[in-house]
């Protein structure tokens, strides 16, 4: 949703949710009344944008509720009706975004207190996709999209065509399959015929969403451009407390500095590939085919840990195996992560959490199985919904969904238009962070792991580590990077697919395993195209994860590899790492990371030095391959 509705939920959603029925110095107007009756006014003044902020949070604060609850019951029942009501709601929420958008337009140029100008700055940028002002038919027209195309993603289901699917095994009495089936393919079937029909299956239900996402783009432009900024993809990155401009240079510089890293993983993961598949499958000079990653998306590679393991060394422990023969429940899973959080000083989690949040795919109905963590009042009443599998993958998903929850009730001290992160870059390095804290040690205080492997074992855990962090860092980058293009019109619908995978090549060294129809729509595949979730925020957090656990690791005195520090039960590192949380969005994202880590730039420096004892190795094992593709 939208920052300055406290981002109510992560994940998912995007839209924002704010109404404008209510909307005090506006109400009961229309948008061009407010228009004229602005025109004739004399200059605004300072306590003009002082009252102006004031009714605003007060409106915020009172809308977005209602909206988020409404979003809510859409995503635990998708249906007909539900969707209608958050088409509704969106529709307001986004009507009163632009209103007060606008407005706040119109203060800019005073000379602010440094908070009120703060905060005319949120409401200026609130919106995920605006509409024009004042046009109620495609504001309609938006918040309908939105909803149509979030709902197709949580219900999408591919359906093969009778006789012809070598997936039967796997499909649901009806013979089709969700994602759930599909993403149990890939990241568990060595059989390249299953995996190719699950990887293209999936893809059969986003060539429906094109049409709407082409218009959806055009009105959402309109209304961006409407509020004074080139177009949607340039509102994005003016949301990071510096120039569109330069907040897109740094993304290029950080890729960068960690691409030699990932250069050398994906040229080891290729080769290992290839000695597993042969060279009609994974040649050996060309970009790896999406479908053998483990993963729907090729985006995280853990699952194909097995594979691309080291010889001779000492095997790395496997949580999934652990987390099983300790008989783990997805409830177990959720309270151990809660554990971590309250191990370091956090309060636990509220009743409400486990009586209100969604942790088992219910069997009978639509739902939108895509984590996310919500806060539903901005105060306390937080939850999860996930499709929880009891696996490690899922393990590291729900500390990811905790932190964010933690966030939201940290920042809940700020008034309603700072309860927000200050760079959506932090939101998601919360729960992240915590889980790099998962080290054998910490597995074994906690009573999962039996004994402790020995330091050889490390370049495995190691390996794995990085088949997730890692090998995520060029797909975090390139969504948006494809959104930016379609935003500013670099590509059209008609191009929009070959872009894609012009992007995934580029940066990933990732292609897809077969011609793509001519009508595919690959982007509208991954949930957050979509959910219209802005992506970048996913490449930021795996930058920051390392650098908070690296001052973290700092403060705690630790001094051996940062890949073995855990903070798990550090008290004083949980406090100052909460100062922070407090600050939310009040500060600028430079002024909080430096409060936590003395720095105020994005770095690399610490996600390599985490990783230089794997680097090392993988360089040695790659002396002999010709890298590159
Ligand atoms: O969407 C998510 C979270 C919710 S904010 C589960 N993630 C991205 C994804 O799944 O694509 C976490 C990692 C990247
Ligand atoms: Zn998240």
């Amino acid at each position: 949703m939208t920052a300055y509705l406290g981002k109510k939920r992560f994940g998912p959603a995007s839209r924002l949710v704010l109404s404008m029925a209510a909307l005090g110095l506006l109400a009961a107007c229309d948008n061009n009344a407010v228009q004229s009756a602005d025109a004739t006014k004399a200059a605004p003044t300072v306590e003009d944008a002082i009252q102006f902020v004031k009714e605003a949070e007060a409106t915020v604060s009172r809308e977005s509720e209602a909206a988020a609850r409404t979003a809510w019951v859409n995503s635990n029942f998708i249906t007909y009706d539900t969707n209608w009501l958050s088409a509704k709601s969106s529709e307001k929420m986004t009507t009163l975004g632009v209103e007060l958008a606008q407005k706040a337009s119109t203060f800019r140029d005073l000379d602010l207190p440094d908070d009120v100008a703060r905060k005319i700055n949120l409401l200026r940028l609130g919106l995920t996709l605006p509409a024009p002002a004042g046009d109620t038919e495609a504001t309609a027209e938006l918040a309908q999209i939105t909803t149509d195309l979030e709902a197709s993603y949580g219900k999408g289901k591919y359906c093969p065509e009778d006789g012809k699917t070598v997936l039967g095994s796997y499909a649901r009495p009806d013979g089709c399959l969700s994602l759930t089936e599909l993403e149990h393919v890939i990241g568990s079937s060595s059989d390249p015929d299953e995996l190719l029909e699950a990887w293209s299956g999936w893809r059969t239900i986003s060539p429906a969403m094109k049409d709407k996402y082409a218009r959806m783009v055009d009105i959402a432009n309109a209304g961006a451009e409407g509020l004074g900024f080139k177009d949607v993809g340039t509102m994005w990155r003016s949301k990071y407390d510096m120039d569109a401009d330069a907040f897109a240079g740094d993304v290029d510089r950080l890729w960068g500095e960690v691409k030699p890293l990932y250069d050398a993983l994906q040229c080891h993961v290729r080769a290992k590939l290839n000695e597993s598949y042969g060279d009609e499958v994974v040649p050996l000079d060309q970009a790896i085919p999406a479908h053998l990653l483990g993963n729907m998306w090729a985006q995280s590679w853990g699952n194909v840990y097995d594979k691309v393991a080291p010889e001779g060394t000492a095997p790395a422990y496997d949580l999934t195996a652990l987390l099983a023969e300790k008989n783990y429940s997805e409830l177990d899973m959720v309270k151990t992560a809660e554990g971590f959080f309250t191990s370091v000083g956090f309060d636990p989690l509220p009743e409400t959490f486990y009586e209100r949040s969604l942790f088992l795919k219910p069997e009978d109905r639509d739902v939108v199985c895509h984590a996310s963590a919500w806060n539903l009042n901005d105060i306390d009443d937080i939850r999860i919904k996930m499709c929880i599998k009891v696996d490690a993958e899922d393990f590291q998903t729900i500390h990811h969904e905790i932190g964010h929850n933690i966030y939201q009730r940290a920042y809940s001290v700020q008034d309603p238009l700072f309860r927000n992160d200050p760079n959506d870059g932090f939101h998601e390095a919360i729960g992240d962070m915590i889980a790099l804290s998962i080290t054998p040690d910490y597995l074994q205080q906690i009573g999962l792991l039996q004994d402790l492997p020995p330091a050889e074992a490390d370049l495995g855990i190691l390996l794995r580590q990085a088949l997730d962090k890692v090998a995520f860092l060029p797909f975090g980058l390139m969504v948006d990077k494809w959104r930016w293009q379609v935003f500013s019109g670099e590509l059209t619908p008609d191009s929009y697919n070959d872009g894609w995978w012009k992007l995934r090549e580029q940066y990933q060294g990732v292609r897809a395993p077969n011609d793509r129809p001519a009508d595919a729509f690959d982007p509208g595949a991954k949930f957050h195209i979509p959910g219209n979730t802005p992506y970048m925020r996913y490449f930021l957090s795996h930058i920051f994860q390392f650098q908070f656990q690296k001052a973290a690791c700092d403060l705690a005195g630790w001094e051996g590899p940062l890949h073995r520090c855990s903070i798990y039960g550090n008290e004083a590192v949980g406090e100052k790492f909460n100062e922070m949380l407090e600050m939310g969005a009040s500060k600028p994202w430079q002024d909080a990371l430096a409060a936590f880590t003395g720095k105020s730039e994005a770095d690399a420096t610490a996600i390599l030095a985490y990783f230089a004892p794997l680097k090392e190795w993988l360089d040695e094992q790659n002396a002999d391959r010709e890298c590159g593709w």
